[in-house]
């Protein structure tokens, strides 16, 4: 029993410190924003950014205050203005939003109320909600995800509005284009954890794979350069049918944020121009161009199993890992994450972050799409809401996996599902590419 509570107060003390840095990383991202672009609406496919600090407030309100405690709302007003079902993102700018000094008053207000939830909470009851800290891993996993989210609204805010301190990058080589074969054979996807997973990742359940190849890098500026030159957005032959729809409508020829000059291309970052680095993976591509770019280069997108599989399987042992290099939590040293690098690294830096396979920077850098729609695993049940995953289930989405450097190690694993509409560009993401076995 005593180590029973022991292990309780540990979990409690982790959880208090993550749900306070995740807040200071909310507030630093915020910190050089002027009140003025806070609430502008900058993109009608974000949020202003008071609509994300208010709704980070109250999703913590509805679930660590009003339903783990039972109290009332603090305004009722607020459930329903930052309610992300209710408003779709290009109307929230009419919303009467709070604004920074309001939000700093309301999150802070939330705060002290949930930390005395947390301190009253039974984390071995029976209660899944609360056992092993669940609820509270979901508030501080969501305020990360929220941060990306509003890295990407920064990026797409113009020039002066946001420039980030870049810090000095360590150097990597130009990637080769090599594949590794991973053999026929079972292998555990997903997970049965009930503490920090979402629904959507449960339950494990086995699948097997016949024999197929997949990048051991994601697929590099230089190559998309190339893709490109080829007269990869003058031919719809290398698109699907939905995207050769998309390619008539969209009236792109590279990469969003790309811009020509005359003998090459810059990346528009924060609203300032940067050469292409050729040794970065490509990030800000749509489906629909990785599909493209994939049948190029006499390929295809793996499936989310053959992604999970080389991320995580370690066939020697037998065994799934937490993330490529094992089970340890991610470093810098192992992958980039944490939202403050501003961009994916070159590639090579990482060798101590591949995975059995020898696949490098699945964890991290950018986003990778993957050719599945979003669908639940067998025995899915949803929880602790419809909303979070379940409703989202169809043929609509791509899923994309792996994180970015935009991403929190604490909301990325192997497991973890991301998804997004197909012609999506804002947000940090890239691709590998896979191929049958002959
Ligand atoms: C998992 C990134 C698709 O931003 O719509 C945030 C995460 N869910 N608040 C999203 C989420 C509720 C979600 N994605
Ligand atoms: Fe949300």
């Amino acid at each position: 029993m005593a180590q029973l509570v022991e292990r309780g107060s540990a979990l409690k003390g982790r959880l208090r410190d993550q749900l306070e840095e995740a807040r200071a990383r909310t507030y630093r991202l915020l910190a050089p924003v002027s009140d003025a672009n806070l609430m502008k609406q900058h993109n009608v496919l974000m949020s202003p950014l008071a609509w994300d600090l208010g709704h980070i407030g109250n999703f913590e309100e509805l679930w660590l205050v009003q339903r783990l405690q039972g109290k009332g709302p603090s305004n009722p007003q607020y459930d329903d203005i930052y309610d992300a079902f209710e408003h779709p993102r290009r109307t929230r700018a009419s919303l009467p939003i709070l604004d920074r000094q309001q939000c700093r008053d309301y999150l802070a207000a939330v705060r002290e109320s949930a930390l005395q939830g947390l301190a009253n909470a039974d984390l071995d009851s029976d209660d899944e909600l609360v056992r092993d800290g669940f609820v509270f891993n979901m508030i501080i996993q969501h305020e990360y995800q929220h941060n990306e989210t509003m890295l990407a609204t920064l990026q797409l805010m113009d020039a002066p509005g946001y420039r980030p301190v870049i810090p000095p990058r360590r150097a990597g080589s130009l990637p080769n284009q090599d594949m590794v074969l991973v053999e026929a054979g079972s292998f555990i996807m997903g997970t049965d954890d009930r503490s920090a997973a979402y629904d959507n990742e449960r339950p494990a359940h086995e699948v097997f794979l016949p024999t197929f190849w997949i990048d051991t890098a994601p697929v590099s500026n230089a190559a998309y350069a190339e893709f490109i030159a080829d007269g990869g957005y003058r031919r719809p032959d290398l698109y699907s049918e939905a995207g050769k729809a998309w390619l008539a409508s969209a009236g792109v020829e590279a990469p969003q944020f790309w811009a020509p000059h005359a003998d090459g291309w810059s990346v528009n970052r924060y609203g300032y121009l940067q050469p292409l680095n050729p040794r970065e993976p490509v990030q800000h591509v749509c489906y629909y161009e990785a599909e493209a770019f994939a049948r190029w280069a006499g390929k295809r997108l793996p499936s989310e199993a053959e992604w999970e599989n080389a991320a995580s399987w370690d066939p020697r042992a037998g065994k799934k890992r937490l993330y490529p290099w094992g089970d340890d939590p991610p470093s810098s040293e192992r992958a980039n994450l944490d939202q403050l690098g501003f961009g994916p690294m070159e590639f090579g830096v990482y060798p101590d972050g591949s995975s059995p396979y020898g696949c490098h920077q699945m964890i991290g850098d950018v986003w990778e799409w993957v050719a599945s729609d979003f669908q639940g695993y067998p025995g899915f049940r949803f929880f602790p809401y419809r909303e979070y995953s379940e409703v989202f289930f169809g043929t609509e989405y791509r899923m994309l996996r792996g994180g970015s450097w935009a991403t929190s190690p604490g909301v990325i694993r192997n497991t973890f599902r991301n998804w997004d509409y197909p012609i999506r560009r804002q947000i940090f993401s890239g691709f590998r590419c896979a191929r049958d076995a002959e």
